[in-house]
């Protein structure tokens, strides 16, 4: 079995040793971290997510394989982003109520700090004022809000009527994301914008950031 599968297994076993190790081997053997992210971290979780839904892993396995997915993604954090960037624009990032999701989450708050960002990490199952309190405690540019659930993209909307029955709105852009999120269902609920992933989702608050400059 090749090194980027093996770590693909250990992700599905939640073996957070197997999956450092393997890591430190596939870079020495000129994998590219973001070869190691995608096709063994991730396809790993993409592939218990099948066995998931199935019924054949239940949420104790989907934990440990969350956490030894977060640790090897943290491990990965110095080789996929460029080191030694100056803070550029302040985000705030968290997962709506309801919803306990992180790996994405926690892959977008890494890459917008590649790009430049300090980000404030709210976490998960954040309720709407947590975020409305965010925007005068941390004053960011750019707030984030993800969700991973199709019954908590309806939380997404509520953050911003939050945000905007309060006068809120206009204090920080607002970026919404995750699996079930559209383009079309963020302009319904009036997010200024929308990313596929985590890369894009760093790139557009980049690029909001340089507009607003
Ligand atoms: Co959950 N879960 N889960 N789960 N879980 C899903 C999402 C599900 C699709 C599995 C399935 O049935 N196939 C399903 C949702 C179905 C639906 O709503 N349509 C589901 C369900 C049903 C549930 C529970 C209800 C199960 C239950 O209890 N019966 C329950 C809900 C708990 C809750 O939140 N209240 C639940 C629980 C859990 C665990 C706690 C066990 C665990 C989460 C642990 C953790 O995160 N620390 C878990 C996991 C791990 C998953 C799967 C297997 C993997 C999700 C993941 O991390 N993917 C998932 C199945 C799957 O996706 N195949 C599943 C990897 C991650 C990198 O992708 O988060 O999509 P993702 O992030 C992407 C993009 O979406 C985007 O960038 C990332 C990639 O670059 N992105 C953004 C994310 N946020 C963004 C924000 C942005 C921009 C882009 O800007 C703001």
């Amino acid at each position: 079995m090749s090194t980027i599968d093996e770590l693909s297994t250990a992700v599905q076993k939640g073996k957070v040793k197997d999956v450092l190790a393997l890591l430190e081997t596939g870079l020495a053997e000129g994998s590219s971290a973001q070869q190691l992210l995608d096709e063994g971290l991730l396809k790993g979780m993409s592939l218990l997510g099948v066995r998931f839904k199935n019924n054949e892993v239940f949420v104790p396995e989907v934990l440990v394989a969350a956490r030894a997915l977060n640790k090897g993604s943290e491990f990965l954090k110095p080789y996929l982003i460029a080191s030694g960037v100056e803070p550029k624009g302040r985000a705030v990032i968290g997962t709506v109520k309801g919803d306990l999701h992180d790996i994405g989450k926690n892959l977008v708050k890494m890459m917008l700090e590649g790009t430049g960002f300090e980000v404030t990490d709210l976490g998960v199952d954040v309720p709407d004022e947590q975020f409305l309190s965010a925007l005068d405690e941390y004053q960011p540019d750019i707030l984030l809000l993800s969700a991973l659930l199709t019954t908590t993209m309806g939380q997404l909307k509520s953050v911003i009527d939050t945000i905007d029955a309060a006068g809120g709105r206009g204090k920080a852009k607002i970026l919404v994301g995750g699996a079930p999120v559209t383009a079309d269902f963020a302009t319904q609920i009036g997010a200024d914008g929308y990313a596929p992933d985590a890369a894009s989702a760093a790139e557009l608050a980049f690029s909001m950031l340089e507009l607003a400059a």
